[in-house]
């Protein structure tokens, strides 16, 4: 058997009940074959998959807290430090009913190739809790924020471990969380990342995902022969990543007509209105009914259904596993040309080879969605020096970082006979450096 079947043969029976891990890890290893093929003796000797495939540790741990009813209520809590042989430990915190070890897990591992893919200097790593700031008020998230960082604070810092946000965790969470490590361990340090501006925060960190994707998107679509500007777009998702993504895609030129969250969907043929999105979002924290009812050209879908609607490219920025084989097959009949994946492995992998299959151009997220980690390590880098650079500036290196990222996956797949398959480049070049910096380090 090869060694790479032979790991993921070891990584299922290791980990039964984590199939997402199973899937991310699936999806790298498989089209790392070539790679590893090529230096399987070596590989094999210095136990290299298995190292990679373990996380250095992981942290699973209780957080009580005190609802406004004066009710105890108890969520888990979990870090999962996986990498950091490039530096420090990197990666967000998911606030969801969905988060399980397995969920942090395969989120950490693409954590690794995804930072490894900016160039800069950060490591692997994610946390979060099954606690849903839906419907709790401000008093029970900052209750819920101090538990949690009361536990947390011991196993990160500055140089060791920088968390950020994620699905359900923005600017609110990360206020209290850094109000919580600052008072619990006495130091004023970038222990986090996406911070407000008033205390150590970049600016275009907000913005950096959702903008980045669209660098990306433009960049992949030009070296193929196609311009983003005039482009019709379906976006998923409504939260931090599709705001910004659907923001930018306009300043562009393009016109996004659909966004969803976890209950429906809008289709808005004339253009999602940005300013209204933002408003019943990031202000009210309301549904997209709300939306649809201030907006006379939308029209709102219960359940799911954003990839029936005709597009040209496809963004998938709500969840895992959202954009599934029957998807690819609509989107392909109705034309669609490109996809980009602004969530973390939105895409399944039979929906994926479909699309690629049928000539759909396909960024990965460990790509496509780096510039929100990319622009956390300029953050980063402005605490370190104590200073803080324009928007301009940060949005300036957070396009430079795209750009570079789309050709490097183009060159590492091209080096390897996949031209135009960007999922392998983008595991080949992520993982290049990673295997190099982690052989130089000796066996630890
Ligand atoms: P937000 O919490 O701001 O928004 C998440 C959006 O996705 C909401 O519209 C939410 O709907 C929807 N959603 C979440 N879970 C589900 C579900 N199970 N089914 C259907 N819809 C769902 O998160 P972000 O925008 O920050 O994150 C979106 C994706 O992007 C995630 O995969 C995240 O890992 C990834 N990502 C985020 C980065 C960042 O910087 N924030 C960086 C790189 C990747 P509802 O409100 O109804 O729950
Ligand atoms: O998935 C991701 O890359 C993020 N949620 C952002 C992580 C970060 O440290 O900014």
């Amino acid at each position: 058997m090869s060694y790479v079947d032979e790991v993921l043969e070891r990584i299922i029976a290791k980990n039964p009940a984590e199939p997402e891990f199973h899937q991310a890890v699936k999806e790298v290893l498989s089209s790392l074959r070539p790679v590893i093929e090529a230096n399987e003796e070596k590989y094999r000797k210095e136990a290299l998959l298995e190292r990679l495939t373990e996380p250095d540790r992981q942290f699973k741990f209780r957080v009580p807290w005190v609802d406004d009813k004066g009710q105890v209520q108890v969520n888990t809590g979990y870090r999962v430090q996986f990498n950091n042989s490039i530096g420090p430990y990197k990666g967000g915190l998911r606030l969801h009913p969905s988060v399980n070890l397995g969920i942090i897990k395969f989120l950490g591992f693409e954590q690794i190739f995804k930072n490894s893919l900016t160039g800069l200097p950060i490591g692997g790593g994610k946390g979060g809790s099954d606690f849903d700031p839906k419907g709790k008020s401000d008093r029970e998230v900052m209750a819920f924020c101090q538990s949690f960082m009361t536990e947390l604070c011991k196993y990160i810092g500055a140089d060791t471990d920088v968390p950020a946000g994620d699905i359900g965790t923005g600017a609110r969470e990360i206020g209290y969380m850094f109000g919580q490590f600052k008072k619990i361990r006495g130091t004023y340090e970038g222990v986090l990342t996406g911070k407000g501006l008033s205390y150590g925060g970049s600016l275009a960190r907000t913005e950096a995902t959702g903008y980045g994707l669209l660098y990306l998107t433009e960049e992949m679509l030009k070296c193929n022969g196609h311009d983003i500007k005039g482009k019709t777009v379906c976006v998923s998702g409504s939260g931090n990543v599709a705001i910004y993504a659907t923001q930018k895609a306009h300043q562009l030129g393009a016109k996004v007509v659909t966004v969803s969250d976890s209950t429906g969907w809008v289709y808005d043929p004339e253009g999602i209105d940005v300013a209204l999105l933002k408003e019943v979002k990031e202000v009210k924290r309301a549904r997209l009914t709300e939306y649809a009812a201030a907006r006379p050209s939308a029209e709102y879908h219960e359940g799911r259904g954003v990839w029936t609607i005709k597009c040209d490219v496809a963004l998938p920025c709500a969840t895992q596993n959202e954009l599934l084989l029957e998807d690819a097959k609509a989107l392909v009949a109705n034309g669609c040309i490109a996809v980009a994946e602004g969530a973390n492995m939105p895409t399944t992998l039979d929906a994926t080879e479909y699309l690629q299959q049928n000539n759909v151009l396909f960024a990965p997220g460990k790509a496509a969605n780096a510039g929100g980690v990319a622009t956390s390590a300029l953050e980063m880098s402005q605490n370190s020096e104590r200073l803080s650079w324009t928007f301009e500036e940060v949005d300036s290196k957070l396009q430079g970082i795209m750009v570079n990222i789309f050709h490097n996956l183009d060159d590492a797949a091209k080096r390897y006979g996949k031209e135009g398959d960007y999922v392998a480049g983008a595991n080949i070049a992520g993982f290049e450096k990673v295997a190099e910096a982690m052989i130089a380090q000796g066996v630890v």
